[in-house]
């Protein structure tokens, strides 16, 4: 008899497939509160702004359908069957779960496509699986947890940074200053001793020793639009420090993603590239992981470690 397959279940943000999609999306990002008429404008103007909506869904599947390549081929003796669920919007995790389930999947490993652990980011995605399991009675799952530093990803951000990097003139190189980013998250997370920040500092520690680039720092992006503070400094902060220091090169490598989407294609490609072009900065973003095949294979790497964890 055959073996039973092993269920991945990648779990990814999730995307608006239509504009009209961008209200509902919006309010269970708000947990359930609607956003003002404004806010709702403001945030279909972006889509619209990186060409309607975000390529975010037809990345994430890409990526679904390497991360198998990449497990059958490190693992050609186990049948992998692959699933897809997100945070915020369809196929929801739990739709995903209940579907593991009717499909008769008893063990499988959830991993989440972001490298760093918060309890606000995959602590909550890990969440929502646990508690679809429990509805649905089933499968029997483990998580990995996070993988910021699993060396196939250092290596493939690492040659991501360095190309950014030669789009400077050899003797500039020197003088340019790299910020390695993510999503920033409110600063009570600072308060329960959530590994996040550390943890994008060590992914930066790693890549920028790896080229050997020691002229970098970390900073915050995207930054919910609620009163309360927000880890900081963020981008358009830190290039308005930066250009009145007299810096004329700058990289913003946002580490905490690994896809094209929203947060990279506005908020960086658009938004931060305007202010830099105004104060004289040159702004180069290094290229979004996306469906690279090294980038895959360290995810799938740290797939299997974790199943042979159990
Ligand atoms: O391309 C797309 O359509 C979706 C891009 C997208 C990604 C993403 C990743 C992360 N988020 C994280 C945390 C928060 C917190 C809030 C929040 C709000 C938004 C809004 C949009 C949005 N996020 Fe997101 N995020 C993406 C999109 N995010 C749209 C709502 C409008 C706005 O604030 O810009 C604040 C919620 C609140 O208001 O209470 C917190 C984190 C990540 C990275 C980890 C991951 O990918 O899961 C953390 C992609």
């Amino acid at each position: 008899m055959s073996k039973r397959p092993v269920g991945i279940l990648v779990m990814a943000y999730g995307t608006p497939r239509s504009i009209d999609e961008v209200l509902p999306y919006y309010t269970h990002i708000r947990r359930g509160r609607a956003p003002e008429p404004q806010q709702l404008q403001d945030l279909i103007d972006r889509y619209e702004a990186i060409g309607g909506l975000s390529p975010l869904n037809k990345i994430t599947a890409d990526q679904v359908d390497g991360l198998h390549r990449a497990l059958t081929e490190l693992d050609p003796d186990t049948e992998y069957k692959m699933y897809t669920g997100m945070k915020h919007w369809h196929p929801f995790i739990e739709e995903t779960v209940e579907k593991m389930v009717a499909d008769g999947i008893e063990t499988a490993i959830g991993v989440v496509l972001a490298p760093h652990y918060s309890t606000m980011s995959i602590g909550t995605y890990i969440k929502y699986a646990q508690e679809s399991i429990e509805k649905h009675g089933g499968p029997q799952m483990t998580f990995v947890e996070s993988w910021h530093l699993q060396p196939l990803f250092i290596d493939s951000t690492a040659k991501r940074v360095q190309a950014a990097l030669e789009q400077f003139a050899p003797e500039e190189r020197d003088a340019v200053k790299i910020f390695y980013t993510a999503h920033s998250l409110p600063e009570r997370i600072l308060q329960v001793g959530d590994p996040y920040p550390k943890q994008i500092e060590e992914t930066g520690a790693a890549v920028s020793e790896q080229i050997g680039h020691r002229n970098w720092s970390t900073a915050w992006q995207s930054a919910g639009r609620t009163p309360e503070p927000w880890l900081g400094p963020d981008i358009l902060d830190v290039i308005r420090f930066q250009a009145n220091a007299g810096i004329k090169g700058l990289i913003i490598a946002p580490i905490g993603f690994v896809s094209d989407h929203l947060e990279v294609l506005y908020d960086i490609d658009i938004e931060a590239q305007k202010l830099a072009e105004e104060l004289g900065v040159k702004l180069v973003r290094p290229a979004s992981p996306n469906d690279e095949s090294q980038f895959l294979q360290g995810v799938a790497t740290a797939v299997l470690q974790q199943a042979k964890k159990g």
